[in-house]
């Protein structure tokens, strides 16, 4: 196992969109275990695979209390949205930063598990919300991406300043 760097907003290559995964082999389940791990010890409750620099259709999320459940999607498609919620997201590549996005209350995911099987998620609540936005990254969007103008400057602002003292 290993711990992955995460790319910081507004790095270009969190904009890459992240190409199929054609073949579930070795390289693949290692990335997953090497995510776990980063998402683990950041702390996060989810991760995208372009979050490190991985241009592939790979996401991990575990929303329970105490890490005990970990799931992983290979290529995921959303087939299904209803409802709307608003709740505060934050991100890994975005430290520091959280706001309000709206997002759909349910939804329905269909992707691969790790043995290449077909499967669907029906999600609602904090999984749903972490569901769309780990999708997002995949599409090359930032939770930053849904805001105004006017608070994606102030981010960016913020968080060069934050680059400066910390350099
Ligand atoms: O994609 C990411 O950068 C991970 C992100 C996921 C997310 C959080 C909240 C709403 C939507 C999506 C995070 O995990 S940010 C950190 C965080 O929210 C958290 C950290 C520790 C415990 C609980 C939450
Ligand atoms: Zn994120």
């Amino acid at each position: 196992m290993a711990l992955l760097p995460i790319l910081r907003f507004p790095d270009v290559r969190l904009k890459k969109v992240a190409e199929p995964i054609i073949k579930i082999d070795e390289s693949i389940r290692q990335l997953a275990n090497d995510m776990a791990e980063t998402m683990y010890e950041a702390p996060g409750i989810g991760l995208a695979a372009t979050q490190v620099d991985v241009h592939k259709q790979l996401i991990i999320i575990d929303v329970s209390e105490d890490k005990s459940e970990l799931l992983v999607f290979i290529n995921p498609r959303l087939e299904h949205c209803e409802g709307a919620q608003q709740g505060e997201e934050g991100c890994l590549s975005v430290p520091g930063i959280y706001e309000k996005v709206e997002r759909a209350e349910r939804v329905t995911v269909h992707y691969l598990d790790l043995e290449g099987q077909s499967r669907s998620l029906e999600a609602e609540g904090l999984l749903a919300v972490c569901l769309q936005h780990e999708l997002d990254h995949l599409n090359g969007k930032v939770f930053v991406d849904h805001l105004s103008q006017l608070k994606q400057t102030r981010i960016k602002n913020r968080l060069a300043k934050q680059a400066r003292v910390t350099a």
